[in-house]
């Protein structure tokens, strides 16, 4: 993470990273989906909810801890983060907008932002990987920037005005990119307005020693998974967490 995307984070909560993912894997993503026997996404955002897609092939394994994001998640959680659940969003034209929710105010002890001793430490931390183009004349994910560090609560007026209030913010995401945001910023899904299908797959981590649900989610069955992927799933605990970066420098 470099000095402008860092500061950019700890400005506005969220940052696109864009060209993570080559054209081939992209490829590769999008044709493994078409593979799978999916019910087409509905209006909804209920039915606009997919999982089970580590299990589709080693493509999709390799994003749990990409190369190009972990030094990105080491700075926004610090080490020993743990993977608290994860699932894909596809949308179709007109799937419908999901609410703002999270944000600062009411403090929601799962999801937090604090900035100590030269540092920031994040709750709940997305890695978003956008298979297909978003932005705002598509829809998909908004965000009031900033929001993460609000002293008030979201006004009902911008809440129910969602991605058409001049504070909430749709970011161009075009395929290969990556959304990483605070589950402390006040965010939500703006209705889907492409002819073809959002695909994102939302990795959700937590630091290690909390966890947002009592069911602890586990690796795939009958996949391999390398030692550091294993790391990922480990049960919520403190002390002595073992790094997740061990070898490395910085
Ligand atoms: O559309 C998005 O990427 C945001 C989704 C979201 O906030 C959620 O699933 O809770």
């Amino acid at each position: 993470m470099n000095e402008e995307e860092r500061y950019l984070f700890d400005l506005r909560g969220y940052l696109v990273i864009e060209d993570v993912l080559p054209d081939a894997e992209l490829a590769e993503l999008n044709r493994l989906m078409d593979s799978q026997t999916l019910a087409p996404p509905g209006d909804d955002t209920l039915s606009a909810r997919f999982g089970g897609f580590l299990a589709w092939g080693e493509v999709y394994r390799d994003l749990l801890d990409h190369d190009r994001i972990m030094p990105y998640l080491k700075t926004v959680l610090g080490d020993g983060f743990r993977l608290d659940h994860y699932y894909g969003i596809y949308m179709r034209e007109g799937t419908e907008s999901l609410r703002l929710h999270g944000g600062n105010t009411p403090y929601d002890p799962p999801e937090f932002f604090q900035f100590r001793d030269g540092r920031m430490y994040n709750g709940l931390t997305v890695a978003a990987w956008n298979l297909t183009d978003m932005g705002p004349a598509l829809g998909g994910f908004c965000a009031v920037p900033g929001s993460h560090k609000a002293n008030y609560a979201c006004p009902e007026s911008i809440r129910a005005a969602h991605a058409a209030h001049e504070a909430v913010v749709v970011p161009e995401a075009p395929a290969g990119s990556v959304v990483i945001f605070t589950e402390a910023l006040t965010h939500g899904t703006a209705a889907w307005k492409a002819e073809y299908q959002r695909r994102s797959l939302l990795f959700k981590y937590s630091p290690g020693q909390q966890s947002w649900s009592a069911n602890y989610t586990q690796p795939p069955e009958g996949v391999d998974l390398t030692p550091r992927q294993r790391l990922l799933f480990e049960q919520p605990y403190f002390n002595s967490r073992r790094s997740l970066f061990d070898g490395e420098q910085g």
